[in-house]
């Protein structure tokens, strides 16, 4: 019978082929040969028609053992060939675990960042907690609160963002984080308020959003000597025991009376220079008593409880300690620049 021929030539002809292929490719090739859709065994079901009906049985079946057993050889073969040519490819990528390692290069922080730690950590060290807060801040807690009222001049010190969600601000100081500090716990109280805050404001000295970091502490009897006492403590730790250091009378909302911090020039050692525009002084913070108006919107007995606040811009202490003529320069995200930083 012809097709029976045929169907053992077919198994010679492949038995032959299969002894010489190298590769999954080829096999693959193969396989499509034969038990592709237009394959050689697949065609051999449609020659099936031809055969005499009493032959049909028979010869069908044959087509079916040969059918199974190239798929059981392929099968075979294909898990021989994966085997190989995995150990080859282990082979080829050994790895030399003596060679040195693949050099990273190490983060470090912003200088903003250090500058803001760095500070952090004087207040931690004298018993202050630090608080947090968000930066998308009712209106109420940023100024009602803190004795600025709608309608009053000072609001506008602080040229605000306003957002598209009533009644809320991009905080313009970290002030509200203490006013939350205060409504959530009863004095005595020590903490500091570190963070990003927010003023429309744009040139070599004051940037959009910048850091500062507030202090805060209220109890039974604090003076402005406790005030200065704690200043004196920081200042001296940063710029050295010999720093001199002076106050002058200012005016806040939220404080009264209220000063300012100068210390002697680091640069020119208070003769008059560029830096400190000729007057050998530098404004490092602001500071006062707590006024009494803010203590009432928190609900803190006035009669009982006296407090101190301060507040300074982190970038402005961070430029005068590196001699960064331009604030824009910390936010350029320029690794010329920032590099400089690395390891400081
Ligand atoms: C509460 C009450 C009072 C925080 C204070 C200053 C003075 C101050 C400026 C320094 C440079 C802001 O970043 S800057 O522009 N801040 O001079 N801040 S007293 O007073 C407070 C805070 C919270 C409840």
């Amino acid at each position: 019978m012809q097709i029976k021929e045929n169907i053992e030539a077919l198994e010679k002809e492949y038995q032959e082929k299969l002894k010489n292929i190298k590769d999954l490719k080829q096999l693959q090739d193969i396989k499509t040969e034969l038990l592709g859709k237009k394959g050689k065994i697949t065609s051999l079901f449609k020659l099936l028609k031809e055969v005499p009906p009493e032959k049909k049985k028979e010869v069908g079946a044959l087509i079916n053992s040969v059918k199974a057993k190239f798929e059981d050889i392929l099968k075979e073969f294909e898990k021989q060939l994966t085997e190989k040519e995995l150990e080859e490819k282990l082979k080829k990528s050994k790895i030399d675990i003596t060679l040195p390692g693949a050099w990273v290069s190490p983060g470090a922080p912003h200088p903003v960042t250090a500058t803001l730690r760095y500070i952090s950590d004087i207040f931690v060290s004298m018993g202050f907690k630090i608080e947090e807060g968000p930066e998308v801040e009712l209106e109420e807690y940023n100024f009602d609160m803190l004795n600025i009222p709608k309608d009053h001049p000072a609001r506008e010190m602080q040229d605000t963002f306003f957002i598209n969600k009533k009644g809320y601000v991009l905080r313009t100081h970290t002030s509200p984080v203490q006013i939350r500090a205060m409504l959530k716990q009863k004095p005595p109280l020590a903490v500091i308020a570190p963070g990003k805050v927010y003023r429309k404001d744009l040139d070599p000295t004051h940037s959009p959003m910048f850091h500062q970091i507030e202090g805060l502490v209220v109890d039974e009897n604090i003076t402005f000597r406790d005030l200065k006492g704690i200043l004196k403590i920081f200042l001296e730790s940063v710029f050295g025991k010999n720093i001199p250091i002076r106050f002058r009378p200012s005016y806040f909302p939220f404080t009264e009376p209220s000063a300012e911090v100068d210390i002697g020039c680091t640069v020119c050692k208070g003769k008059g220079c560029r830096v400190c525009k000729n007057t050998g002084w530098l404004e490092i913070l602001g500071c006062g008593m707590v006024d009494p108006n803010v203590f009432e919107a928190v609900g803190i007995d006035t009669e009982k409880y006296t407090g101190f606040a301060f507040g300074l811009g982190i970038e402005r202490i961070t430029m005068l300690k590196y001699q960064i003529p331009d604030i824009r320069l910390l936010f350029s995200n320029d690794m010329r620049f920032n590099l400089q930083f690395k390891g400081i």
